[in-house]
């Protein structure tokens, strides 16, 4: 879901699958503040949280400008 909004955004992002990369767990874990679910995302290096995180800011109408859409 996180991914389809951010689609529908026309915006791109780098995937990090831990089930593939189980070595960055740690560093997850680091930029998540202890945070173990996943999706973590994102943007511009700043945590932003879960999906739920993000639909949030998209209900707030604060998501584009974090995007640098408006
Ligand atoms: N509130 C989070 C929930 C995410 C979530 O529950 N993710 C599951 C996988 S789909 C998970 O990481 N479960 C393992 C855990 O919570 O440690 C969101 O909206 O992204």
């Amino acid at each position: 879901m996180a991914k389809r909004l951010l689609e529908n955004k026309g915006q791109k992002w780098e995937e990090i699958n831990l089930d593939q990369a189980p070595e960055r767990m740690e560093e997850m874990l680091e930029r998540s503040g202890g945070r173990r679910s996943v999706p973590e995302i994102f943007i511009d290096g700043q945590l932003v949280g879960g999906y739920d995180d993000l639909a949030a800011l998209e209900g707030e109408g604060k998501l584009d400008a974090l995007l640098g859409l408006s």
